[in-house]
């Protein structure tokens, strides 16, 4: 039996409607509409333009449904920790996008009430400056005193599809604010940095039907909303193409999303002090991971060299970065807080460089090839240190999502892990919301492991093999600093 259900899967940069046909054996994805997702500054910072998504979102399943009638359900899903606050039913305010600069002196302020490590304990998140729980720290003295629901941003989206608010857990797990034993609201530490704890909606799994989507949008009768892992890399994480248990996969877009899927969560000193989280996945399992930086890196360069004049694109330019000469390639610290917020990255690689003494890369060629190679440093520690944390074996390496399709970054995580790289799916997100619907509409059944092998009879992975070190490799090879607060 094939069921059609429709993937909304939005991402940093484009959202983006795809159908998903999908029986016991195979998952076929169909485009739809992609739309981009432009972030919009005004005066009080840098907000998503929500109303914009939610317009283009409806649009796309209305394609989607006069391609496919037979459709049955739709799925959303988008990156993670970013909310929408209401008050009687109606948002208040603009949402906030995380690489805004007011989250890094909330999480300064919220750890004056919490200390970072006893965060941790509660939550088990690595530390980045934008996690929600910050970001509601900064907003307690502006909206929040006025709202009554927090909504974070695929479940605002299926507020308005249908009417009915909720939780969906994977993404729930990205605000700080479950606790990391039974993955339920944490009351006493919201009570403690005075968040109201009655704006939490009810929490729900992947897989659950919420309900009709709303007449009024076109639709035809009977499709419903299904809650998918709503954070994006969860889904994604869903889609590996993994035949065994030693894998460990990079998801890869704007942010590389670098670990393994484990059973339970791993909360030691150890692992805090390696910045590694534990945000929960699809089926209860733990997705163990560190954000490393990634692709944003690059189009943000890009995107600076191409408003100052120059006209470069991005395939000519990996042509270019992998002809450097690996002499000339300069390591930096991918991590760096000064490459979140958009921006010159080159600039800012070139200022990082010249703080310690290190002779910057020079031009774009060079520039590319050292945040490949950067990169693909930083995949390998944090792939060793993942191993060394849960004393798993690590035999492969996934990389799934946009960046599978970056031949250099493959091959150069490969060299640098020293492991067999297998890239693709491009659209693990897509693949893995798709799939997570069709078994709730029964036309797959069973565990992650079973929907991983109908992903692995419908696509075909790249490998990639890992090539011996050079002398110049290894010289280029060095440990980036660690950021913790
Ligand atoms: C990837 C992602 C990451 C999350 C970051 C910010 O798209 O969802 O998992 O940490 O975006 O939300």
């Amino acid at each position: 039996m094939t069921r059609t259900v429709a993937a909304v899967d939005l991402g940093a940069s484009s959202g983006r409607v795809i159908l998903g046909h999908v029986d016991a054996r195979r998952v076929e994805l169909e485009p739809v509409t992609r739309f981009a997702n432009t972030p919009v500054s005004t005066m009080d910072g840098l907000h998503w333009n929500i109303l914009g998504l939610f317009g283009s979102v409806v649009d796309g399943l209305r394609a989607a449904a006069r391609r496919a009638p037979e459709l049955r359900s739709v799925g959303v899903d988008s990156w993670a920790v970013d909310y929408a606050l209401l008050r009687a039913g109606r948002v208040l305010g603009t949402p906030y996008h995380y690489r805004d600069a007011r989250n890094a002196p909330a999480a300064d302020e919220t750890h004056r009430t919490v200390a970072f490590a006893e965060l941790y304990r509660a939550n088990g998140l690595q530390y980045l400056p934008f996690t929600t729980v910050y970001q509601l720290v900064a907003e307690r003295d502006a909206l929040l005193p006025f709202a009554d629901r927090l909504l974070l941003i695929p479940d605002v989206l299926g507020y308005w599809l249908t009417g009915r608010m909720a939780a969906e857990r994977t993404n729930a797990s990205t605000t700080g604010l479950l606790r990391i034993d039974d993955g339920e609201w944490n009351e006493e530490l919201l009570r403690r940095l005075s968040i109201p704890v009655d704006i939490l909606p009810g929490l729900i799994e992947p897989g659950t039907t919420i309900g009709p989507i709303r007449p009024e949008l076109g639709l035809p009768d009977g499709v419903e909303l299904v809650a998918v892992g709503s954070h994006d890399t969860a889904s994604a994480v869903v889609a590996v193409p993994a035949t065994d248990d030693d894998f460990a996969y990079i998801s890869s877009g704007t942010w590389s999303l670098v670990g393994l899927e484990l059973d339970a969560p791993i909360v030691t000193d150890a692992s805090r002090e390696a910045n590694f989280t534990n945000e929960r996945g699809v089926d209860g399992r733990i997705r163990f991971l560190r954000n490393v930086s990634g692709l944003w890196l690059l189009t943000e360069a890009l995107r600076a060299w191409n408003d100052a004049g120059r006209s470069l694109d991005l395939e000519s330019m990996l042509d270019a970065a992998s002809a450097v000469d690996p002499a000339r390639v300069v390591l930096f610290d991918t991590e760096d807080p000064r490459f979140i917020p958009p921006g010159d990255m080159a600039g800012r690689i070139r200022d990082w460089c010249v703080e310690r003494g290190i002779r910057p890369p020079d031009g774009p060629a060079e520039t590319v090839r050292s945040i490949m190679e950067s990169l693909a440093e930083a995949y390998a520690i944090s792939l060793r240190q993942a191993a060394t944390l849960s004393g798993r074996d690590i035999r492969t390496v996934h990389i799934v999502g946009g960046g599978s399709r970056n031949r250099l970054m493959c091959q150069l995580t490969a060299d640098r892990t020293g492991l067999p790289v297998l890239a693709g799916p491009v659209e693990a997100t897509a693949i893995g919301n798709v799939l997570v619907q069709a078994r709730a509409l029964g036309a797959v059944s069973g565990s992650l492991e079973s929907l991983r092998a109908v992903v692995a009879a419908s696509v075909q992975p790249v490998r990639y093999q890992p090539r011996p070190r050079t002398a110049a490799v290894r010289a280029a090879s060095h440990q980036p600093e660690g950021r913790l607060p």
